[in-house]
């Protein structure tokens, strides 16, 4: 099981400007950041959309601790 403290610190890492929902870009930069520059805006958009539960095209944080519990 994960640890729900643990998760919102890294949700909070990759939600850059704060507004609470992880977009494609963020988690494209979120990633650069850790050092995968394999990741292009097209991988991003679709691992959001596999996580997007609502289709807002946004994480929030449910649906990123609904992916983390899966
Ligand atoms: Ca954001
Ligand atoms: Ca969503």
């Amino acid at each position: 099981m994960a640890d729900i403290e643990e998760a919102r610190k890294q949700f909070q890492r990759i939600d850059a400007d704060g507004d609470g929902f992880i977009t494609a870009a963020e988690f494209k930069s979120a990633l650069a950041q850790q050092g995968d520059w394999n990741v292009t805006e097209t991988v991003a958009e679709a691992v959001i959309k596999s996580r997007d539960l609502n289709g807002d095209k946004v994480l929030s944080f449910d649906e990123f601790w609904a992916y983390l519990n899966k």
